[in-house]
């Protein structure tokens, strides 16, 4: 998957670098671009932003280092571009997006700061390639990047190869609709504190059940909302 990000922060996403996500582009799975828009200005003080016509509070991102930046990313990737711009007024991110997100081929997110990016970019953009304003949850955040980076996160960790046992994909909260069961590892005692006898009967249709168990207690106490 090729992977572009235009953003005012380049230095943001130098940790794409590391964990499982860096080994992906070492190893050729995820193919990563990190735009500076300010390269995209021909003023002397690199300028994105200006004040809002209608007037208001805060500044709006200018679109001509928008339309260079992304003029100059669409057509070099490959095939049909999916422009993602981080927006608390977007979509929600979820599980399910990632899934879908997953099987693209271009990504390419648009990390607006200040008060948001002057409209026509969205509708210039739209007029050559699919382009959704997604949010990552129901509050604020002073820019796109960070949001971005938890949307490449998700993304990324379901691509083959990612992520080393594609088992451990299937069983986290989520994936199935409810949250995680709870894990515990050596010793079987720690601090007064036992590990759920079950889990060392070697009985995996008790253990099965056990988790099943685990896993609705928790989801109608802390997310009822997931269970409908
Ligand atoms: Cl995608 N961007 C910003 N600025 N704030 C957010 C968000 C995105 N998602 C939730 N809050």
């Amino acid at each position: 998957m090729r992977i572009d990000i235009v953003t005012i922060f380049p230095e943001f996403f130098d940790v794409l670098d590391i964990s499982l996500l860096g080994k992906a582009r070492q190893s050729g799975i995820i193919d990563l671009g990190v735009h500076n828009l300010r390269d995209h200005t021909h003023d002397r003080h690199r300028t994105v932003d200006d004040t809002p016509y209608g007037g208001g509070a805060g500044m709006v991102m200018k679109p001509e280092p928008w339309g260079e930046a992304l003029d100059g990313i669409l057509p070099a990737g490959p095939g049909d571009p999916l422009v993602i711009f981080p927006s608390p007024a977007g979509e929600v991110f979820t599980q399910a997006t990632a899934r879908e997100l997953a099987h693209e081929q271009h990504l390419v997110f648009g990390c607006g700061r200040y008060e948001g990016i002057d409209q026509r970019v969205f509708d210039d953009t739209a007029s050559r390639a699919r382009v959704r304003l997604v949010s990552i949850g129901d509050y604020v955040l002073n820019g796109g990047e960070v949001a971005t980076m938890a949307m490449i996160e998700a993304i990324g960790r379901l691509i083959p190869g990612v992520v080393g046992n594609p088992e451990s994909l299937v069983q986290e909260s989520h994936e199935d609709g409810l949250l995680e069961y709870p894990s515990y590892t050596k010793p079987a005692e720690w601090r007064g504190r036992d590990v759920p006898p079950v889990l060392l009967s070697g009985n995996h249709g008790a253990i099965a059940a056990w988790r099943r168990e685990q896993q609705l207690e928790r989801t109608a106490r802390v997310r009822p909302d997931l269970l409908g």
